[in-house]
């Protein structure tokens, strides 16, 4: 077949965006697609009839021809690069090429594409026959190399193994966009590739069940939210079999358990002790229907569809057994999650007029104290009441309604986080199998997504933050990447991209370092003003949204408020409006040394050593800062941990892509994902990945060198002839590019060339049949 045409290998030519405008008579007489902007801002496909000056006649897809500036015309891909899997083959690299290819692959449901070295996952919203066993064996084998996140499981495994260095996998991207999905089919990958040792195997996918469970809520952007960070370090040994793993949690959003945004829902084992326990386990806890319980019913939202909640709690019983967690311990946890639900259904009366209150001696009461193991008297002063040290005396102070409130949901909380952490604490050490050793693990990061709803607090601020210093972490890395050409191009100085049609326009990558700033730098930063103004006992929201406004309006990713206490963060993902109301409260989470005395006189052996564990961290002198601690500087310090972590491994990016915000199935608005595609840099990294072209070679001096090599008669034309040789040694298509004058060629891919040429100078017999059989 006649596939290589003149005309085909302009098209799939390479010309850098702000060039191609000179070639616009090119594209008319060639009739080669354009991307028109429409007066929306959407594009369409189309064609050039005529050019005059800045504006052009463009023949539409649909046949309306349209007069427009030539600034909203940008030029499309020849319809052989449709669909292409890496964005790095792309000639033109513009936004609308790069929506309009992961498009057409996502109508396909090919839901993962490369972005150079970055994995994107488009979330299908639906299940995908791409994960089956066959699948996997295949990638295993190396049979398949599409995109996919076995790929990159499969590709951070060999690198292990080769390299014996720590691996990671860093899945980031929006929240629900399919962050813990991807994760977990990077554990199953990883599982069944160095499974069939010591039995840990199956116990790592089976933990998601239960941090799942414990850790995850509906929230009205994914009925699935992670609301806690997690880092699953896998370690195999020698032979590259799983010998342990090791998981690692971090900030838990714990207000969720006392309070929900309409349409939310607390954490998803609430919902399925209530409607999978059994009728004696919920006779043991007095369980009612969830609709009973205050902490879970104050959102309107009790059920997610499709999720039968009875049934996952089945599947959460068989995964602790799977992990080992004795049946004695089960049972307390659970009464601990009754004991919570009704805590939240204990009320107060106020008694004087100084607002002062009593706890209602009701049901509720008596069944925290019943399933806490205490006596409900004792129960009810802690919750009204305070101790303080008068001289040598100890008197009880009343607490107020808001005081006694928070008292009651501080325990509520401090049960439940603890709860969490001892859960992790049991999973670590089902997964631990001997001594770990470092420099054969891949670590997976799964955290919860950039967030922005209607009303963000505290727990954005959090998330947010978090989010903006692995944006950071991943800028740096693919920025470094970018030194490393810039540096061998001044030292080489061997190229010349210009007038040649080479996309090798300067990448300037867009640095989220100022918002870190403003969150970080001190003495005036976002956290170091919240700590100082937690400290001040008269701080307000409101003083403290006017001492940000005062600090930090210098900053470009700041804005205040004009009004009311809100302020605005410009993050990497967009900007977000913060409302102060709680900041304080919650940084402040003051542990009540009340409460931990309750703990440890009750008859549950699980609450003693949750009060212990409170009580040692606040005894050891070296702990007690970190117990003074504010829960953002805590939060700070632990990200600073996890990030030099993960900067001695080598990173493996994969950014999941959110296509509607309505969780539907084969719905992509183009604005929505392209928001997301700028928001990390898309297209800079792939600029960044493809202008690692280092060798670069006339077309007459290649063909010179190795036209000889091929087997078809030698062209005329030496473009055409660099296009077969490099087609006839099965050059992939992203190791090399066609210029007007030359061909640019990646690194080592000379080599195989020269090999080859080689052979055939020293007489090999048959070298052009071995070629091809080595080839295939
Ligand atoms: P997230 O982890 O990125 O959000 P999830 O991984 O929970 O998002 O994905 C959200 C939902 O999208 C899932 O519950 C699935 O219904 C669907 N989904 C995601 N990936 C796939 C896939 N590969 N195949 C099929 N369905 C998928 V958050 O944790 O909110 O930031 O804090
Ligand atoms: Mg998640």
């Amino acid at each position: 077949p006649e596939r290589e045409t003149k005309e085909k290998d302009c098209r799939t030519e390479p010309i850098s965006e702000p060039e191609w405008v000179n070639n616009v008579e090119f594209f008319i007489t060639k009739k080669l697609g354009v991307w028109c902007r429409g007066p929306n801002g959407e594009w369409h496909l189309g064609k050039i009839q005529s050019a005059s000056g800045d504006v052009a006649c463009v023949v539409l897809s649909t046949t309306e021809v349209v007069e427009v500036s030539m600034k909203e015309i940008l030029p499309a891909n020849p319809d052989v690069l449709e669909g292409v899997d890496d964005l790095i083959q792309l000639s033109y690299l513009n936004e609308p090429s790069v929506l309009y290819n992961l498009r057409v692959r996502y109508s396909q449901d090919l839901i993962y594409s490369k972005a150079g070295p970055v994995l994107i996952a488009v979330n299908p919203f639906k299940n995908v026959q791409i994960y089956g066993n066959d699948i996997r064996s295949a990638y295993q084998k190396k049979a398949l190399v599409a995109p996919h996140v076995y790929a990159v499981a499969d590709a951070a495994f060999d690198e292990m193994m080769r390299e014996e260095k720590n691996q990671s996998i860093i899945i980031s991207g929006e929240s629900g966009a399919g962050k813990t999905e991807t994760a977990k089919y990077a554990m199953q990958y990883l599982e069944a590739l160095g499974g069939g040792n010591f039995g840990v195997d199956n116990e790592i996918l089976k933990t998601n069940c239960i941090l799942e469970a414990f850790g995850n809520a509906k929230t009205s952007r994914n009925d699935n939210s992670s609301r806690f960070g997690k880092l699953m370090e896998i370690h195999f040994s020698a032979k590259g079999k799983i010998c342990g793993a090791k998981l690692e949690t971090f900030c838990l959003d714990q207000s969720r358990v006392v309070q929900l945004s309409n349409g939310e829902r607390s954490y998803h084992i609430f919902y399925e002790l209530c409607a999978g326990a059994s009728p004696i386990l919920k006779e043991r806890l007095n369980l009612k229907e969830a609709s009973e319980y205050n902490y879970l019913n104050q959102s309107n939202c009790l059920t997610i569809d499709r999720i039968d909640d009875a049934q996952k709690f089945h599947k959460l019983m068989e995964a602790f057994n799977i992990v080992q967690i004795p049946q004695e311990h089960q049972e307390r946890a659970f009464a601990l999650l009754a004991a919570v639900l009704w805590l939240g259904n204990v009320s107060f009366e106020v008694i004087d007029n100084e607002n002062h209150v009593d706890v209602v001696a009701d049901e509720a009461v008596t069944n925290v104290a019943m399933l806490m193991g205490c006596d409900s008297k004792e129960l009810m002063v802690v919750l009204s009441t305070c101790k303080l040290q008068a001289g040598r005396d100890c008197i009880a102070k009343r607490l107020t309604l808001p005081q006694a409130t928070d008292m009651r949901d501080s325990l509520a909380k401090i049960i439940y986080a603890s709860l969490f952490n001892w859960l992790v604490e049991q999973i670590n050490t089902s997964l631990e199998v001997g001594k770990l050793r470092t420099g054969r693990s891949i670590s997976i990061l799964d955290i919860y997504g950039f967030e922005s709803f209607k009303n963000n607090s505290f727990e954005q601020f959090c998330i947010n933050y978090a989010n903006e210093r692995l944006q950071q972490h991943f800028n740096r890395h693919l920025f470094k990447l970018e030194q490393e050409v810039i540096f061998f191009s001044l030292k080489l100085k061997l190229y010349e991209y210009e007038g040649d049609g080479i996309d090798w326009t300067k990448v300037e990558f867009k640095d989220n370092q100022e918002c870190l700033d403003l969150i970080e730098k001190k003495p005036i930063g976002l956290v170091s003003l919240l700590d100082e103004e937690s400290n001040f006992p008269k701080a307000t929201d409101t003083t403290f949204a006017n001492k940000l406004k005062h600090h930090l309006k210098a900053n470009s990713c700041f804005r205040g408020e004009r009004r009311g206490h809100g302020f605005r963060v410009s993050h990497y993902a967009g900007e977000v409006l913060y409302d102060t109301n709680g900041f304080l409260e919650k940084n402040r989470d003051p542990l009540h040394v009340d409460l931990i005395q309750l703990l440890s006189s009750c008859n549950c052996q699980l609450l003693n050593l949750f009060s212990s564990k409170m009580r040692d961290k606040s005894l050891k002198p070296s702990l007690s800062e970190s117990m003074n601690q504010s829960v953002i500087t805590k939060f700070k310090s632990q990200l600073f941990k996890l990030m030099n972590k993960l900067e001695d491994t080598t990173p493996h990016f994969i950014r999941c892509i959110k296509p509607n915000s309505n969780h539907l199935p084969g719905v992509y608005e183009e604005n929505h994902v392209l928001q997301q595609l700028r928001c990390c840099g898309v297209l800079e990294i792939v600029r960044i990945s493809r202008s690692g072209y280092h060798t670069r070679m006339t077309h007459q001096d290649l063909a010179a060198r190795y036209g000889f090599l091929l087997d078809t008669k030698l062209s005329q034309d030496p473009l055409s002839t660099s296009d077969s040789i490099m087609k006839q040694f099965n050059l992939p298509p992203e190791m090399y590019q066609v210029g007007y004058r030359k061909i640019y060629l990646r690194t080592g891919q000379i080599g195989l060339l020269e090999e080859r040429r080689e052979y055939v100078l020293q007489g090999v017999i048959g070298l052009q049949k071995h070629l091809r059989g080595y080839k295939s």
